[in-house]
């Protein structure tokens, strides 16, 4: 049996914002090859690890195989960040874990943000590995030169990414040009630096949405060795993903909900929450918003009322939801009630809003988001709020947020150009699509 033949292994790394592309690619691959999946545990979030044991149960076929990993302290940095040390640091575990797995593996797959750890283990053994980068192309650009970008200071106010056209400095993730040393910017140096060892690079994109930064990447213009690049995506959602029931939403008109979340690790202010909170009912529209104050999971101990006021909750009651749980986002923006989606531009997020064909009023707070933001904005797929800087930089007042909620909801010409998105996104990874081939073309080299 052919199947039997191939046997791929995946590791992803922390958050869910990797964790779910890593998941949704083992889904698409299991009808091809064997996949098991490697998990590192203890996880940061109890989200990835409810999630995790959802996903096992939903897919047996799927091999578990735990990585234990000894965490160490560094309070300073970001939770996720230290994961990824944490798993560095516990990298001499993994060969025995390799080399266990049965039938023997053909390829690896890991996230961008391991290539360093996870790549000299498997040239060490001979094993074929694949990085899957879980941002968009153009960020993957930034990310793999990174490390041959030489900046004196007092320069313009414009940064140049070898193969793409000068970004304005402010895209760039502040970490990146800062003078002091961060776990964020060593890690995507030496990630950067060692992707370029790698088999293979995978990006969660589609052509028709990234067709610039994928041809300068194959054709040498970023770097000149490069292993190939192919877009992937969209990965489509799957069916680990909790159902919720949406009774609220089932009772809305078409396209009158604004959806707000800002990712699984942003945490927003007290000042912008409520500003936030003004400008959704100012904009008159209805509204399901994901409120979030701290970075790993959600307030449990504070209630709802307390961040945002008891004024709102009740001015709230009939206009829209406010939620301090985890949601299935993807099955919201899949709901023909929800007409746009401010959000933070984790790609992730971009994706499903293309996949669903929802319009995004983009809002960056950190990392690769305004480069995500860019994609998204010159694709079509909604307005960038480019003035209002990282999140934090800054307070936005309620009435800019209305005014820019109703700029995205009001737009049909946006709404237009959303639905070919969608269908382009679609046809991508359906049979004959670029991404459906460069999956095909993977499978036969992982079976030979
Ligand atoms: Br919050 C939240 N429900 O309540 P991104 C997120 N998600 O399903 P991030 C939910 O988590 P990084 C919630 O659909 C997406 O698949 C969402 O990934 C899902 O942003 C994922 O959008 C979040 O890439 O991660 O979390 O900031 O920083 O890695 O981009």
């Amino acid at each position: 049996d052919q199947n039997c033949t191939a046997h791929v292994a995946l590791i992803p790394s922390s958050g869910m914002g990797h964790l779910t592309p890593f998941l949704r690619l083992a889904v698409s691959l299991i009808s091809h090859v064997r996949v098991t999946l490697i998990t590192a545990h203890p996880t940061v979030s109890l989200a990835e690890s409810q999630t995790l044991s959802c996903f096992f149960s939903t897919y047996p076929q799927i091999t578990e195989s735990q990585l234990l990993l000894n965490t160490f302290d560094a309070p300073s940095e970001d939770p996720f960040y230290i994961q990824y040390e944490a798993i560095r640091r516990s990298s001499h575990l993994l060969s025995p874990i390799l080399c266990s797995l049965c039938p023997p593996l053909s390829a690896l797959i890991t996230d961008m943000s391991l290539a360093s750890t996870i790549i000299p283990v498997t040239q060490a053994l001979n094993l074929p590995n694949y990085v899957l980068f879980t941002s968009s192309a153009h960020m993957s650009t930034l990310f793999l030169s990174f490390h041959t970008i030489a900046r004196s200071s007092g320069e313009s106010d414009l940064f140049t990414v070898p193969g793409m056209q000068p970004l304005p400095i402010s895209w760039i993730p502040p970490p990146l040009l800062s003078e002091k040393d961060s776990l964020f910017r060593t890690q995507l140096l030496e990630n950067g630096k060692a992707m370029l060892q790698a088999d293979g690079i995978l990006i969660n994109t589609f052509e028709r949405f990234e067709q610039e930064p994928l041809a300068s990447l194959n054709a040498g213009e970023v770097l000149t060795r490069l292993p190939l690049v192919t877009s992937i995506g969209p990965f489509a959602p799957c069916s680990f993903e909790r159902i919720q029931p949406l009774t609220w939403l089932d009772g809305q008109p078409m396209n009158s909900v604004v959806f707000a979340s800002f990712g699984s690790r942003t945490a927003i202010s007290r000042e912008q929450i409520k500003e936030l909170a003004e400008g959704l009912l100012r904009s008159e529209c209805r509204f399901i918003w994901v409120v979030k104050e701290k970075k790993v999971d959600r307030e449990d101990d504070k209630v709802l009322d307390e961040l945002v006021g008891e004024e709102f909750m009740t001015k709230a009651i009939d206009k829209g939801l406010v939620v301090n749980q985890w949601v299935n986002q993807e099955q919201i923006l899949s709901h023909p009630a929800v007409g746009g989606f401010i959000s933070h531009c984790g790609w992730n997020s971009v994706t499903e809003a293309a996949w669903h064909g929802v319009p995004i009023l983009g809002w960056p707070q950190h990392g690769d988001q305004k480069m995500n933001a860019y994609v998204l904005s010159r694709a079509g797929l909604g307005i960038w709020a480019e003035n209002w800087g990282w999140g934090g930089e800054m307070v936005v007042k309620g009435m800019e947020i209305s005014e820019k909620i109703r700029e995205v909801m009001e737009n049909n010409q946006l709404r237009a150009q959303v639905v070919k998105i969608r269908e382009n996104a679609r046809a991508a990874v359906a049979e004959g699509g670029s991404s459906h081939g460069g999956v095909i073309e993977l499978i036969q080299i992982w079976k030979n």
